[in-house]
Formats: C-alpha cells, sequence, structure tokens
C-alpha cells in the first residue's frame, strides 16, 4: 500500500507517518513546504507547495499513491483573522488543486480531507454532542475555509465519482504541537514555571470556552481506520464526545507542577470571538470503523509536559 500524505511536516503529519509506517506497514511518501524541515527514516521526503497545481499534479503522477492524506492547512483559528486571503488559498485553492491534480491522473486513490469541529460554529446546547448533519454556523474564518473543503469533498465525490472521505476533527492535542495551541502554550509555561525559568504566573486566555480533546495518536489511528473502512462521499466526526473547560485542562496541567501558580488574563489571547462549547458525536466512526480513542488525557497531559521538559 502506498500512502501519499500532503503537509506531513505539521503537528499531525509526524505522528501519521509513525503509524502507516510502523503499525499499518505502508510505503509512506509525505511533502512539507520547501522552507520546512522534516528529516525521517520512515518515509520518502518530497518538496511541495499545494498552491503550485502543477507540480501537485507532477508529484502524483510519479508517485501513484492508493491513499493520499490531505493534511496541508493554514491550521490556526488566530492567523485565519489575521491573514484571511492566504487562509483561503491555502485551504479553499490548495484543496481544489489536490482534487484537481487527483483527476488529471485519471487513477482512483483514496483521499481523507481534514476539516475541523470548528466547522460547526455556534452550536445551540441542544445540539451537543454535535452530529455530522448539524447546520454549520462558523465562527472563524479558518471554520469557513475548512467548511468549504468539505463541501468541495462532497462535490468531487458525487459529480466524479472519486473516492473520497471528509473528516471533522475537533482538538488534538499530544507532543510535538507547537505552542501557539493552547494546551501546548499552556504546557510550556507550566515546565518554564516548574524549572525556574519564569516567575509563578500563567497568561491564560478564554478559560470558559469549553472543547472536545482528543490525543493526535488516537486522531491519526481513526484517520488511516477511515482510509479502510470509511464509506466515500461521507464526512466522520473524529474527537472524544466529550466536552472539557479549558479551565479544567489548566487544572489538570498546574496539578503536574509543585509550584503555586498565578493565573493570569491576557487580553491579547482574548479572540474576536470565540465559540462557548463544542463536542462530537462519534457514533458514525464508531459504527462504520469500530474506531474509539484509547488514550487517557492524564497521559496525553504528561507526555506533552515531558515533551516540554525536554525542551525548553
Ligand atoms: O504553515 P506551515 O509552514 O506550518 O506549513 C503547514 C503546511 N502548509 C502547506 N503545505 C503545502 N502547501 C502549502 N501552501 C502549505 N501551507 C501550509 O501544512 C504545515 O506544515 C502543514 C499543516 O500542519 P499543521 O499546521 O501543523 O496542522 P496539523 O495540526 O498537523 O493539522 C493537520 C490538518 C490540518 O488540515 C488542520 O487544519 C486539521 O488537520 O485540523
Amino acid at each position: 500500500m502506498k500512502a501519499l500524505i500532503i503537509g506531513a511536516a505539521g503537528f499531525v503529519g509526524g505522528h501519521l507517518i509513525n503509524h502507516l509506517s510502523g503499525d499499518c506497514g505502508y510505503e509512506v511518501y509525505v511533502t512539507k513546504l520547501p522552507s520546512e524541515k522534516l528529516e525521517t527514516e520512515k518515509a520518502s521526503v518530497y518538496d511541495l507547495d499545494i498552491l503550485d497545481y502543477d507540480a501537485v499534479a507532477g508529484l502524483l503522477e510519479k508517485i501513484q499513491p492508493d491513499q493520499i492524506y490531505h493534511l496541508a492547512a493554514q491550521s490556526s483559528v488566530k492567523i485565519s483573522w489575521e491573514k484571511p486571503q492566504l487562509t483561503a488559498d491555502i485551504n479553499i485553492k490548495g484543496t481544489i488543486n489536490v482534487l484537481e491534480a487527483v483527476r488529471s491522473t485519471g487513477k482512483s486513490p483514496k483521499i481523507l480531507l481534514v476539516g475541523s469541529g470548528e466547522e460547526y460554529g455556534w452550536l445551540r446546547p441542544e445540539e451537543i454532542p454535535v452530529k455530522e448533519e448539524t447546520i454549520f454556523r462558523p465562527g472563524n474564518i479558518y471554520a469557513a475555509t475548512k467548511a468549504c473543503q468539505g463541501m468541495l469533498g462532497e462535490i468531487y465525490s458525487g459529480a466524479y465519482g472519486m473516492d473520497i472521505v471528509m473528516v471533522r476533527a475537533f482538538n488534538h492535542i499530544g507532543p510535538g504541537q507547537s505552542e501557539i495551541f493552547v494546551i501546548a502554550d499552556f504546557c510550556r509555561q507550566a515546565v518554564m514555571i516548574e524549572k525556574g525559568i519564569s516567575e509563578p504566573v500563567i497568561t491564560v486566555g478564554n478559560l470558559a470556552a469549553e472543547r472536545d480533546f482528543t490525543d493526535v495518536r488516537d486522531i491519526v489511528r481513526a484517520y488511516s481506520s477511515l482510509m479502510t473502512s470509511g464509506k466515500s462521499g461521507q464526512t466522520y466526526n473524529v474527537g472524544s464526545g466529550t466536552a472539557r473547560s479549558i479551565q479544567s485542562m489548566l487544572d489538570l496541567i498546574l496539578s503536574k507542577i509543585s509550584v503555586k501558580t498565578e493565573v493570569r488574563q491576557d487580553e491579547a489571547r482574548m479572540r474576536p470571538s470565540d465559540i462557548p462549547a463544542i463536542a462530537a458525536d462519534i457514533s458514525r466512526i464508531k459504527n462504520d470503523t469500530g474506531w474509539k480513542p484509547v488514550i487517557s488525557l492524564e497521559d496525553t497531559i504528561d507526555d506533552i509536559m515531558n515533551y516540554w521538559r525536554k525542551r525548553v
């Protein structure tokens, strides 16, 4: 089985390479931006900017993959407010380039388009945990571009009979995530305090927001199981099924260090609009693939803390 991961130098990519090359035993090909660094003996690495259509088509012609995991994205909500045009280019136009390039090869690899739980946006309390058919009310630019990506997947699957599965992934966390994301940021700050590098003050944004957190290693298992058993043209939520407040995550993280720490709210960390609560209904993926998350939140936080302990 030849698997191609597009956008593999990011957070999920490294974990997906490990899973596909190790547990699955696949022949793994990956792409990164020319500006990124990705050194691995587990995969063949190619430079690719998905905004360059000819380059995408050329690479697909060369590799002829059986599976394509499309991870490449501008994946930060915060950056999507600052760079809306870039976010739309990469997440929408980039996805069209990938889908058109696949079409141009005349082959029918299975394609996974990775969207986001953020697409649902302003959920009403009675809609949580949210099912896949729930109406979208995206609350930020990143979410709107990912909703559009999912619609494109449905259209290409229906119109051209392409073998495409769409995912709405809820918040994933784990070792290797950039500190622009909240849990990585809190763990890094906590480790700085633990080591005495920072004063015992942790700066935070909105602690009331509730999110559905899943270990990235469970997430990548979900992706490969969808490539095996997911239905073509179908969209699947991938998450834990439980909403947890950012406050409760902070409490868990601070319980891992023995230093008494002051929590300070920082206006700069508040977003222009923040969805109050999000949690996934994961019945569809469970029914179709048998997947469920198995790594406990405690273990995930311990692993993230240890990741930062080695780095700060
Ligand atoms: O923005 P960078 O320099 O971090 O690079 C990201 C890369 N990327 C691109 N790849 C090819 N052509 C482009 N024009 C382009 N622009 C950005 O995609 C990064 O290395 C990768 C995405 O990885 P992360 O941002 O770390 O996302 P993560 O957490 O691995 O999530 C994977 C997927 C994304 O579609 C998310 O929106 C979704 O899961 O939640």
